[in-house]
């Protein structure tokens, strides 16, 4: 079959980190594509991400997925969707729910009434997290087969707008696939993650954070890479698929601390250990078989030491782009005894 060839995309939070990065992405690699980023500009959101790109390339508008009229005149003029919005952060789901519930769950189901309505294209980025955990020592992976098991109000939330897309694609028939990305690193990520964290951490002065025993596996892959994958799925997968992205990176979390100390010139045990996230996932594993077999996706940026060096480099280089936030969020970590 010939490849989707979208003219015009809306990418939903594409002022945030992932979202901010896919659209660099689509503007620097599909020069015939013109951008429509929907976003609400939540404490995640920030038009800075956005600047650099010409004018006649993207839109922005500010807006909130569940405002129905508002998605509604949007989809009327669009050949695609790409979902990237969201409220994304594990921790801040176990303090206040009720906005994960409310911008992961309804404002999917309002962007997929809309699809329905005008025949819209709909990509749906999800997350590993939908699986729930494995131990250190099983052997298996995440694939497209495995049962969802969700553990946090974010991931299930998440788990509940995935199973949105598929039913709205078996039922309604709109023309829907998912993917399911693990852990991502790079530029512009809020500081309230873990490696944009600890970083801006030992650049302020204050002593890194390490949950629990640190032993919790993550499988990291550059931002860039989850930007080709969906891109390769929005053109080329089948419709009614999911399709995991995962760029074989599982490192735990006392080894990425340490990388990260090393790099910035901290001893080995420069950090504190803090009160350990509750339900907390132990490991995360993908295997990205599928998407790497039908549509030929490789990931480039496999070097995890120098994706590390050049995303320090990022924050060293762009203080004003977080120090206005860094004293809150660690406020906000504070109160948590994190
Ligand atoms: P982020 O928190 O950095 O950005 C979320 C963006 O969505 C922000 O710009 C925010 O303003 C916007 N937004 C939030 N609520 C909105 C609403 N109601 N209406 C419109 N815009 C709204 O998140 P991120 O880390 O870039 O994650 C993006 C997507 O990728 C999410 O769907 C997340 O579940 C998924 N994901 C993230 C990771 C990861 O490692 N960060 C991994 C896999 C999947
Ligand atoms: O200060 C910290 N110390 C620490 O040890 C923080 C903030 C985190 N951690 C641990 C918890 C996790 O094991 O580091 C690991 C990574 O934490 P997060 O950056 O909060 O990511 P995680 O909870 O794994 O979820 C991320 O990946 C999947 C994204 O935030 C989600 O949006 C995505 O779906």
């Amino acid at each position: 079959m010939a490849d989707f060839e979208p003219r015009r995309i809306i990418v939903t939070g594409g002022a945030g980190f992932i979202g901010s990065n896919f659209v660099h992405w689509v503007v620097d690699n599909q020069p015939n594509v013109h951008v429509t980023v929907l976003d609400k500009l939540t404490y995640a959101g920030n038009l800075d991400n956005l600047s650099g790109i010409p004018e006649d390339r993207m839109t922005f508008v500010k807006g909130d997925i569940c405002d129905a009229e508002l998605v509604d005149a949007l989809f009327a003029d669009t050949d695609a969707v790409v979902h990237f919005a969201a409220e994304s952060h594990n921790d801040n789901s176990i303090a206040d729910p009720e906005p994960f519930v409310r911008t992961n769950v309804e404002g999917t189901f309002t962007l997929l009434e809309a699809a329905r309505k005008h025949g819209v294209r709909f990509h749906h980025i999800s997350t590993d997290e939908v699986y729930g955990d494995l131990a250190l020592d099983d052997p298996a992976r995440f694939t497209e087969e495995t049962p969802y098991h969700p553990s946090s109000p974010y991931s299930s939330t998440k788990a509940s707008s995935d199973l949105l897309v598929r039913a709205w694609f078996r039922t309604y028939g709109v023309a829907a696939t998912i993917s399911n990305c693990s852990n991502n690193y790079g530029p512009r990520q809020h500081i309230e993650k873990f490696i944009p964290r600890q970083i801006t951490n030992i650049l302020s002065g204050i002593r890194p954070k390490l949950y629990g025993d640190g032993l919790n596996v993550r499988d990291w892959i550059h931002t860039e890479d989850h930007s080709s994958a969906v891109w390769a799925i929005l053109t080329k997968g089948r419709m009614g698929e999911t399709y995991l992205i995962g760029a074989d990176g599982e490192r735990n979390n006392i080894d990425v601390l340490r990388a990260i100390l090393e790099e910035m010139g901290q001893g080995p045990d420069d950090f504190d250990w803090v009160r350990d996230r509750p339900g907390h996932d132990r490991r995360y594993a993908i295997d990205s078989t599928k998407l790497r077999r039908e549509l030929g996706w490789m990931p480039a940026h496999t070097d995890f030491a120098e994706g590390l060096r050049q995303t320090i480099a990022w924050y060293r280089a762009n203080p004003q782009w977080w120090q206005g936030v860094k004293e809150a969020t660690e406020a906000k970590y504070a109160a948590h005894g994190q």
